[in-house]
């Protein structure tokens, strides 16, 4: 059976990824439609060589569509979803709108796809920086228990949108020639204070909430929660702007439930779906995002045990932010709806 697809966001960073994933994997498609806000519709883009033109998204553009992958921020999704469900379609939403909502499954295939049987149409896809942590930490919770982690991470500009790459191109392309560029977009496009990234570090991603945590330190720790069904699980994170166009990394420390080597632990790791091993000190092998783009694995390296604590271990884990991040990570679950009979 073939679909009606519709990719809503169609010319932004993940809409790009979106398209280009669903023709990589040949996804099933009877008919695309691509839909965008009113000022990029109009726009021509192509699905397999074929010209399709974009068209706003309205309520009505969802007639006939059976899966609408969102990817146009968290106000489009909150004004569209539903009219989406209305007319038959089953959403996979990229934004943070309904994440944390009780009765909307938030899907990392390779950790809860059974959560897929709970959706009421609207199914979402978690943020990048917490999907990649949970592939790695899934089968070492299953193994050996799960008990803290502490997250670093070093994120990629392409997180923040097609501006936020074009900024730091701007912005080294002036450094290196002894002008100045005045920051716009990050860290928070719509804040009031803009900071330089080339050449920088922004120990800000999002606004900040109450406690003192960013809210994407905050979706990396309640997303967690709850696509790992572990509520208890004690968890913090720290996230961190690098001038890195794609691929996000994060230093994560864990504490198991049980004893056991570092070679049992990159065992579990290697044998484990949506996981490539990188890991030997011998040969300067570790992830690295600049190697990551394009691939659709979570890479795993530098796996070391803590000095001090017998149950304490020490990750890096890579991965492209807008394909396992975003992209893939949509369509993926997408696949699975269908190979589950769900749709
Ligand atoms: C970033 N993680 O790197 C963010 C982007 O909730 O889907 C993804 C935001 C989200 O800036």
């Amino acid at each position: 059976q073939n679909y009606v697809v519709a990719v809503v966001g169609a010319t932004g960073a993940v809409g790009q990824q979106m398209i280009a994933t669903l023709e990589k994997r040949d996804f099933p498609v009877k008919e695309i439609k691509y839909l965008s806000s009113k000022r990029s519709a109009g726009t021509t883009l192509y699905y397999k060589g074929q010209e399709v033109i974009v068209q706003e998204a309205t309520p009505d553009a969802f007639e006939g569509v059976d899966i609408a992958l969102f990817s146009a921020g968290g106000s489009v999704s909150k004004e569209l979803a539903h009219e989406a469900v209305k007319r038959g379609a089953v959403v996979v939403d990229n934004t943070s709108a309904f994440r944390m909502a009780e009765d909307v499954p938030l899907v990392v295939p390779e950790v809860n796809d059974k959560d897929l049987f709970n959706h009421k149409g609207i199914i979402a896809n978690p943020n990048c920086s917490t999907i990649q942590m949970v592939v790695a930490l899934e089968p070492i919770r299953q193994t050996i228990g799960l008990n803290k982690v502490v997250v670093s991470t070093y994120q990629a500009v392409s997180g923040a949108g097609v501006t936020a790459i074009e900024a730091l191109k701007e912005q080294a392309q002036a450094f290196l020639n002894g002008e100045e560029a005045t920051p716009s977009v990050l860290p928070v496009k719509s804040g009031e204070k803009h900071y330089q990234i080339a050449f920088n570090a922004i120990p800000q991603i999002d606004v900040f909430t109450e406690n003192g945590y960013t809210y994407e330190e905050m979706k990396m720790i309640n997303e967690t929660k709850k696509i790992m069904h572990l509520p208890e699980l004690k968890i913090s994170a720290t996230c961190v702007r690098l001038p890195v166009i794609s691929g996000h990394s994060e230093s994560v420390y864990i504490e198991v439930d049980k004893e056991v080597t570092v070679e049992e632990l990159k065992t579990i790791l290697s044998d484990a779906p949506g996981i490539v091993l990188q890991d030997d000190p011998d040969q300067q092998l570790y992830p690295m995002p600049f190697y990551s783009i394009g691939s659709n694995d979570v890479f795993v390296g530098r796996i070391r045990k803590d000095l001090d604590n017998p149950l304490g271990f020490h990750l890096w884990i890579v991965s492209d932010n807008l394909l396992k991040g975003a992209a893939w990570n949509s369509v993926q679950i997408a696949e699975k709806l269908i190979e589950l009979s769900i749709i």
